[in-house]
C-alpha cells in the first residue's frame, strides 16, 4: 500500500457556515496542517489526515465513493442527497458517525403572512418552493399531503412573491429571514446540525488506528467545551450532597487537608457548564472556596 492510500482523508465545507468550525475542532485535535496553493486540500503535517475543502454537496458523494473517509456535513444535505442515491439504487451509501455540536438549524415549511396559509395541511394542491426536493416530496407524502414541490436552488424565500409558489420550505436558524420576507414558520420537516459520516467501506487496517484516534480526540474535544473541573472544601458527610448537585458529575476524588479534620478537598469533573446558581447551592450544602475551571483535553 503507498503513503498516499494510507493517509486519511476527510471532506469539509470549502467556504460556508460550516467551515471555521470544521477546522478549527479539527486544530483542537492537534491536526496541524498546510494549506495547498490552489486551496482545495489542507495537507496535514503531524497527522497522517488530509482535509479536502469542497462544497457541501459533494461531500456525500465523496465519502459514498471512497475517496473521502470521513466528512462533515449538514444532516440536511445528507438526508436529500441520501434519497437521491436511494433511488439510484445505493441503500447505504455513508455510516453517520455522530452529530456535532455545531450549524444547527431547521428545515421548516413558511406561509406568506397575508396568504390564509396556516399549516402543512392546507397545502393540497399548492405549490411549495424549496432546496431540497427530496426531503420536502418524502415528508408531504408521508404526511399524505397531495402539493407540487418547484425546486429552487438559491433564495428561496421570494418564490411566494415572484408568484412562483404558495409556500416554501427552507433553513431556519434565527427566524429573521422568514420575518424579513413577511413569512410565517410553520412545521418543521427536518431538525439539522453538522454530522460526521464515514464512507461505508470497510476501513484497510493500516487507517484504523488513526480513525479511531481521530475520532476519540473528536469526543474529547466536544466534551470539553461543557466540561468544567470544579474544586471546593467541604465537610465529608456533605459529598452526597454535592455529587448530586453537581451536573453530569464523574465520581469526585476527595483529599485530605492539612491541619483540618472537619473538612476534605473536593474536586470533580462535570460534563455539563455548571451555573451560578448551583454554586450557591453547593454552598448551602457546606461547601466553601469554590473553584470552577474551564478542561483543555479530555480523554475517556
Ligand atoms: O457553497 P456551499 O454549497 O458549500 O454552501 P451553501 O451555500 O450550500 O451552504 P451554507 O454555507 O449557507 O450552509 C452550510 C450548512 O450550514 C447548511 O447546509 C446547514 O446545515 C447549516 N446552516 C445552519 C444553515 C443555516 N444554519 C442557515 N440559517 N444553512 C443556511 N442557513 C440560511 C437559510 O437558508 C436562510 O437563507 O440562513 C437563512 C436563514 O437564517 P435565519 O437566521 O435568518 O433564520
Ligand atoms: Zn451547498
Amino acid at each position: 500500500m503507498t503513503q498516499q492510500t494510507s493517509r486519511i482523508k476527510i471532506a469539509i465545507q470549502k467556504s460556508g457556515r460550516l467551515t471555521d468550525r470544521s477546522l478549527e475542532l479539527l486544530q483542537r485535535c492537534g491536526l496541524k496542517y498546510t494549506l495547498g496553493r490552489d486551496q482545495l486540500m489542507a495537507v496535514g503535517e503531524n497527522m497522517p489526515v488530509d482535509v479536502l475543502l469542497v462544497r457541501d454537496d459533494d461531500i456525500p458523494g465523496l465519502v459514498r465513493d471512497d475517496v473521502c473517509d470521513l466528512g462533515i456535513v449538514g444532516r440536511n444535505v445528507l438526508e436529500e442527497k441520501r434519497l437521491e442515491f436511494a433511488r439510484e439504487g445505493a441503500a447505504d451509501p455513508f455510516r453517520i458517525l455522530r452529530p456535532m455540536d455545531y450549524g444547527s438549524c431547521r428545515l421548516a415549511l413558511a406561509f406568506p403572512e397575508d396568504s390564509g396559509l396556516r399549516s402543512a395541511a392546507d397545502l393540497a394542491g399548492r405549490r411549495v418552493a424549496t432546496s431540497y426536493p427530496n426531503i420536502v416530496t418524502d415528508w408531504l407524502r408521508r404526511q399524505g399531503i397531495d402539493a407540487r414541490v418547484i425546486e429552487f436552488s438559491g433564495a428561496v424565500e421570494i418564490a411566494p412573491k415572484l408568484g412562483r409558489a404558495d409556500a416554501i420550505c427552507d433553513l431556519v436558524s434565527t427566524g429573521a429571514t422568514l420575518l424579513a420576507n413577511h413569512l410565517r414558520e410553520g412545521e418543521t420537516v427536518l431538525s439539522s446540525q453538522a454530522m460526521l459520516i464515514q464512507t461505508p467501506q470497510s476501513v484497510p487496517p493500516v487507517k484504523t488506528d488513526w480513525i479511531g484516534r481521530l475520532l476519540q480526540r473528536i469526543d474529547g474535544v466536544m466534551q470539553v467545551r461543557e466540561s468544567k473541573y470544579v474544586m471546593m472544601n467541604a465537610p465529608i458527610d456533605a459529598i452526597p450532597e454535592i455529587t448530586r448537585l453537581l451536573p453530569g458529575a464523574d465520581a469526585p476524588t476527595v483529599i485530605p487537608l492539612q491541619g483540618r479534620s472537619d473538612k476534605v478537598a473536593v474536586h470533580v469533573v462535570c460534563r455539563e457548564n455548571v451555573f451560578w446558581e448551583t454554586l450557591e447551592s453547593l454552598q448551602k450544602a457546606g461547601a466553601s472556596s469554590l473553584l470552577v475551571l474551564p478542561v483543555e483535553k479530555m480523554l475517556p
